[in-house]
């Protein structure tokens, strides 16, 4: 629930400026928290656990770059949706490879 109203409030409050990413940061918030739900349960190991983080800080790192011109045009933000895809992916594998912590 907590998470819904922090979605509705990045919807609303966002400032729409050309470089503003507010569903893609809402996206990264999202892979965060399933990361140390994951964690958490134990569905994670530490090292997949680490792996999938560097995968955000990939894609984090990745958005600064489409940034960097001041405008995030809509190739740029395809991009992107397709860099979280492919960690939506890997987080669920992850978390059901049968390799945990216990
Ligand atoms: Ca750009
Ligand atoms: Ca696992």
């Amino acid at each position: 629930m907590k998470r819904a109203i922090a979605f509705a409030a990045i919807a609303l409050f966002a400032p729409l400026t050309l470089a503003s990413t507010p569903v893609l940061d809402a996206r990264q918030e999202n892979q965060q928290d399933r990361i140390e739900q994951g964690s958490a349960s134990g569905e994670l190991t530490a090292h997949e656990a680490a792996t999938l983080e560097a995968q955000q800080q990939h894609i984090e790192n990745k958005e600064d770059r489409a940034k960097a011109d001041g405008v995030v045009n809509p190739r740029e933000r395809a991009a992107l949706q397709r860099s979280q895809d492919r960690a939506s992916k890997k987080i669920l594998q992850q978390k059901h490879d049968q390799q945990d912590r216990h």
